[in-house]
């Protein structure tokens, strides 16, 4: 498979390539994943989530600069959260990015949150598996912080950094709780601004009560990334947190997979269903038929169901 062989001899067309036929479920995405799958695993993938506006596409530029200057090729995948509110934050960051589009070895690709059906992770996963099998190591995923989605793509790290801002005040209690628990790592970015130490004073004292499950706590950074202050650290604090026993390398390895699995299986069981089952307007139909209550919703897919195994 020519595709194959260029994507694993380093090629970024070949690479890009790949994605969009995996992404979009193209013919020959099958027999390239099952041929790339046993080149992967690999990479350590580092996730970086944290609210709009915290610094993490600056925090990604620059790690991408530190990973470059250890003769590491680097892979970035940018999830775009596909709403209006961001598309600034978006345009900044491929200002920002620019510096790094002459480098073959960087390699970033941004992914949009709509448009997947709820499998947005598998076609994370899908273009780390191919970074991962091209030589990207590290491979660097920024998220923001909403909807389980996105959690999900995030989790599936290696290692996970939450991308804090001083300034938040008592709102530290606001913090999504589900975000507090995926930290693996916490980074204060903006710690130019005042309240970086009492932002961190605050934290451990909360990740005091919390982890107590014999989980070490995450351990807390401060950065300057306009700066390019704590970069260093903060590379060698996630690389250092992925190797260790903490990390669980093997265990969050075997959690993605398990994910991943479901998540192929899910996404091909309904594909399997919206095509065999309920071709044309006949999905339309049937929601109208729940809404008017002449069926139930339980009836309407063991009908579907039967089809499908049929
Ligand atoms: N003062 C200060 N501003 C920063 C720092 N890091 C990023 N910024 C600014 O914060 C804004 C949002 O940064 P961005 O990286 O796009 O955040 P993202 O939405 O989390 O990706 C930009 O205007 C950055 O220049 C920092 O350490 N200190
Ligand atoms: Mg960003």
């Amino acid at each position: 498979m020519e595709l194959l062989d260029k994507l694993v001899d380093g090629d970024p067309r070949a690479l890009a390539r790949s994605i969009t036929l995996v992404e979009e479920g193209l013919k020959g995405a099958d027999e390239l994943m099952r041929r790339v799958y046993p080149r992967t695993g690999q990479a350590t993938v580092i996730g970086l989530t944290g609210s709009p506006g915290s610094g993490k596409s600056s925090l990604v530029d620059r790690l991408v600069t530190e990973a470059r200057s250890r003769d590491r090729k680097v892979g970035v995948v940018a999830i775009d959260p596909s709403s209006a509110f961001s598309g600034g934050a978006i345009l900044g960051d491929r200002i920002r990015m620019q510096d790094h589009a002459k480098d073959e070895g960087v390699f970033i690709r941004s992914m949009a949150t709509r448009g997947h059906l709820g499998g947005l992770s598998r076609a994370t996963s899908d273009a780390i598996d191919l970074m991962d099998a091209a030589g990207y190591d590290p491979i660097l995923v920024e998220t923001v912080g909403v909807g389980q989605d996105e959690i999900e793509v995030v989790r599936a790290a290696d290692v996970v950094a939450v991308v804090l801002v001083p300034g938040m005040g008592d709102d530290i209690q606001a913090i999504k709780a589900g975000i507090l628990e995926i930290a693996d790592l916490f980074v204060i970015n903006k710690a130019d601004r005042p309240g970086a130490d009492r932002l961190q004073a605050e934290l451990d004292y909360m990740m005091s009560l919390i982890s107590s499950d014999g989980k070490p706590k995450p351990e807390i950074l401060q950065t300057v990334a306009v700066r390019n202050e704590g970069v260093k650290e903060l590379l060698d604090g996630v690389l250092r947190f992925a190797e260790s026993a903490a990390g669980r390398r093997r265990e969050r390895r075997h959690e993605r997979a398990h994910a991943r699995f479901l998540a192929v299986l899910s996404e091909r069981l309904l594909a399997s269903a919206l095509t065999r089952a309920l071709p044309d307007d006949r999905l339309e139909k049937l929601v109208d038929d729940l809404a008017e209550r002449r069926i139930d919703p339980y009836t309407g897919v063991e009908q579907v169901m039967k089809q499908v195994l049929s």
